[in-house]
């Protein structure tokens, strides 16, 4: 493809001058505090060094090797500059103006031949990381009026803000744990010494935890694999892939049957704990260890110590969210915690409190659930979205309401999201595609527009969603670190243009009246002609902390605004709310897992244990601390060395099929299959198999020069889409079947 960069230059640039600019990091949930030395040189700006900040008070000097990256993102010559349009197989580069004419106009014309519901929507992962698309994306995304709005989160936290919008009435209530307090940590399906922590912004993990264990806390882990967090805690124990929430549930039995409640302040504002103890007493530690692998005096061990521990937190993460009963499992974990006295309270779980508030702002909304459901499989909404599972499916079911067109933005779902093969075929019969991304990737080689948008170091930032959910209360805003090209776009520039445009072609199809239509322009004209430091001043305004935006700049380093401090019980009282512990769609799932519980009881031999060739393995996922999900393959630094997309599997089931170490294995599932290289390691638990999700850079019609040669495949070729949550429609991504066979010669 031709490229939008210009060739490196043969003679070496002259360095006229060197600043350090204090900035940070967007790429995980950690926001690390960075500082850059940026060179003017004879041919641009550079940027010729990225280290932690040791000024920043929250992050305090951590970085990890993706920071660095951050350079390769903005010096990479694959990653787009200019907007392009697709001609058949081929890409030309053409104007913004264009560019936005051709999406408005095409957007307007299936919206007006097939309805609003036939533009879906899907936004990834960096959206939230990136302040310009949470400040303008809405008012461009809102315009669409569409229920085919898919998002990152429901292959991921979904089942968080279901549990939080239930119990604590908004979905962005999620008690953080207070792990610099804390005497007693259980972390299920985390594993932040990789991941460097989710909901749980945590810079330098491994520091805290060590800090943890040294005032004499204890740190446990459940996990199907022994992971680097296992390696640095007291006791890890492996679990049966899926079968976190029958654990649970015996937790929660324990607690009650040997009389270890303690709700603590909370304990007024309870209902239904008649009703929790009930639905839990099928669910013993004895009646539930076939099925998850732990045995039940184990169980009741680590439950005793967890209760008896002075400020405790139970903490479940990604592999405990997508799985069959995900909503269970964040719902038990939030039982366990305000029944053992540990939510709102120091060395427990505590809401923060930001800077910049959102909810109190009224800029987030508390939520709904299964107010409607999707059309071909009847999954629930929340919030105004549905589950990602179901988007392929409405692309390619015909009928009133199928999904024509498609925006993704910050977002790669053909790698992403469950049975991503499906999709990559779905893709292609669309009738208008535009992406609004940096890279020529598996998903945006579909689109017939890229709107690329500058790359971090090129605008400046501010984490208006990260600072709801650090372990400690903070500010921070970052200027760019370097200048963007001339004539680029930031992606708050793409939303505020796209709603202008879409806006006047689509007048006509609106059904409010003429003065709230007016009401409308005038509102989105004066937003998106402000800069989000601009908003965020507003924002500050209104602020709890005497906070101005002069402070801000002031300290690039940023400000800490101290620990967290209790909150929930004053919050709920004060709004007169009280907490009902046992929402309905739980119990129904409660029923349906007893069944579960039992068959496995009544099972000779768990069908986990089974060794044979044939056996099915139950597949799980994999983080690595040099990856980011599907996206930042293209940094060489960061896919160097030993290649990492390789299946873990533990010696028994490797024995059981004659493989050996490295050899290529074909990986069958339902939905598809994959050829991958096998890693033979006690640290699995027999009859799991773990493969990291985000490869998968060999389909045709990329651009991905670094990523391309180091392919891998993809773990979401071999997920399915029929296996979600009930409750929620999260993917359940935990313990996928799977076929494992010594590749056969050709
Ligand atoms: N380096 C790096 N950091 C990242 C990311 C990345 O891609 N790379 N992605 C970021 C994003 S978007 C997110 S959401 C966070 C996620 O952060 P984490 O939730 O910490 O994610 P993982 O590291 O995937 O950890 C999930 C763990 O769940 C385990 N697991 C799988 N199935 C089960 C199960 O059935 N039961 C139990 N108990 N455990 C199970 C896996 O073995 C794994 O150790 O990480 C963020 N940080
Ligand atoms: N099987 C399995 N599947 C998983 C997971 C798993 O553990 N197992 N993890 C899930 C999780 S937690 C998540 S969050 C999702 C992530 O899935 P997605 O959000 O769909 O994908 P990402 O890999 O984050 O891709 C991000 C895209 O955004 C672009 N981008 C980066 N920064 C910007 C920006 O500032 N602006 C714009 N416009 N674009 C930008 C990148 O080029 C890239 O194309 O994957 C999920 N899928
Ligand atoms: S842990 Fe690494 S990727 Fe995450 S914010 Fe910090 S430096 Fe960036
Ligand atoms: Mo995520």
């Amino acid at each position: 493809m031709s490229q939008t960069v210009p060739h490196a230059p043969a003679t070496a640039p002259t360095v006229l001058s060197t600043r350090t600019v204090q900035g940070a990091c967007n790429l995980c949930e950690a926001i690390c505090g960075l500082e850059f030395q940026v060179e003017t040189t004879t041919q641009g700006e550079r940027i010729a060094s990225v280290r932690g900040n040791d000024k920043d008070p929250f992050s305090r000097g951590h970085i990890c090797p993706k920071a660095v990256a951050l350079k390769d993102l903005h010096e990479d010559p694959d990653r787009l500059r200019l907007p392009m349009k697709r001609v058949g197989d081929t890409w030309r580069q053409i104007g913004w103006d264009e560019a936005f004419d051709l999406v408005a106009d095409n957007l307007a014309r299936v919206r007006e031949q097939h309805g609003a519901n036939a533009v879906a929507i899907y936004q990834g992962n960096p959206n939230v990381h990136n302040w310009g698309n949470v400040t303008h994306g809405p008012m461009f995304f809102g315009q669409l009026k569409t229920r085919h709005r898919f998002s990152a989160t429901s292959v991921d936290q979904l089942p968080h803000h279901v549990v939080a919008y239930w119990l604590y009435g908004h979905q962005m209530r999620i008690p953080i744990p207070d792990i610099d307090h804390t005497r007693f940590m259980l972390v299920l399906g985390g594993n932040p010494l990789a991941s460097n922590g989710s909901l749980m912004t945590v810079p330098d993990v491994r520091q805290r935890l060590k800090d943890l264990r040294q005032r004499g806390g204890k740190l446990v882990v459940i996990d199907p694999r022994r992971t680097e967090t296992a390696a640095v805690a007291d006791a890890h124990h492996f679990i049966t892939p899926g079968t976190d929430a029958a654990w649970l549930l015996s937790a929660i039995h324990i607690l009650f049957d040997e009389n270890l409640l303690k709700p603590g302040p909370l304990e007024p504002l309870l209902d239904q704990v008649d009703a929790v103890r009930e639905a839990v007493q099928p669910f013993s530690p004895e009646a539930t260890a076939a099925l998850t692998g732990i045995d039940a005096a184990t169980t009741r061990a680590l439950v005793r110590e967890l209760a008896a521990a002075d400020g405790a937190v139970c903490y479940g993460r990604m592999g405990v969210s997508t799985q069959a009963h995900g909503v269970v499992c964040q719902w038990a974990i939030q039982v366990i915690n305000l029944l053992t006295g540990n939510v709102d309270r120091v060395g427990g779980t505590l809401l923060t409190s930001p800077a910049v508030d959102l909810i109190k702002l009224g800029l987030m909304g508390p939520g709904h659930h299964d107010v409607w459901r999707s059309r071909v499989r009847g999954a629930p909404e929340f919030s105004g979205e549905l589950p990602v599972a179901v988007m392929a499916e409405e692309m390619l079911t015909p009928g009133k309401g199928q999904i024509r067109a498609l925006v993704t933005a910050c977002g790669n779902p053909v790698l992403s999201t469950p049975n991503g093969r499906q999709l990559d075929q779905a893709l292609q019969g669309l009738d208008f595609m535009v992406s609004i991304d940096f890279y020529l990737n598996e998903t945006t080689r579909h689109a017939h527009v890229i709107l690329p948008p500058t790359c971090f170091v090129e605008h400046d930032h501010y984490d208006l969603l990260f600072w709801h959910l650090a372990v400690r209360n903070a500010t921070r805003y970052s200027q760019a670190v370097v200048a963007p090209a001339e004539g680029a776009l930031h992606d708050w520039q793409i939303y505020a243009e796209l709603a202008r445009r879409y806006a006047h072609r689509t007048w006509a199809l609106e059904r409010s009246t003429t003065s709230q239509r007016l009401k409308g322009l005038a509102t989105r004209s004066i937003l998106g002609r402000l800069r989000p430091d601009q908003l965020l001043a507003i924002g500050l305004r209104k602020s709890s902390y005497p906070l101005r935006m002069k402070q801000l700049r002031q300290h690039p380093e940023g400000i800490d605004l101290g620990p967290l401090q209790p909150s929930l019980v004053k919050l709920l009282s004060k709004k007169s709310r009280r907490i009902k512990l046992l929402p309905a769609p739980i119990t129904r799932d409660l029923h349906d897992m007893r069944a579960q519980v039992q068959a496995a009881q009544a099972a000779e031999a768990p069908a986990d244990t089974e060794t044979g060739a044939q056996a099915a393995l139950k597949l799980i996922g994999r983080r690595d601390v040099r990856s980011n999900n599907s996206w930042m393959h293209n940094s060489a630094r960061l896919v160097s060395g030993k290649p990492r997309c390789v299946l873990w599997i533990h010696p028994t089931d490797a024995q059981a099929r004659t493989l050996s170490e490295g050899q290529t294995v074909q990986v069958r599932s339902r939905v598809g299959q994959v050829a991958v290289p096998v890693h033979i390691t006690p640290d699995i638990k027999p009859g799991v198999v773990s493969l990291p999700h985000g490869w998968g850079h060999d389909r045709q019609g990329t651009n991905l020069t670094v990523a391309q040669a180091h392919a891998g495949a993809s773990l979401n070729d071999l997920t399915d889409d029929l296996l979600t949550d009930r409750i929620s429609g999260n993917a359940a991504f935990s313990g996928v079947p799977v076929q494992v066979q010594g590749q056969v010669a050709a």
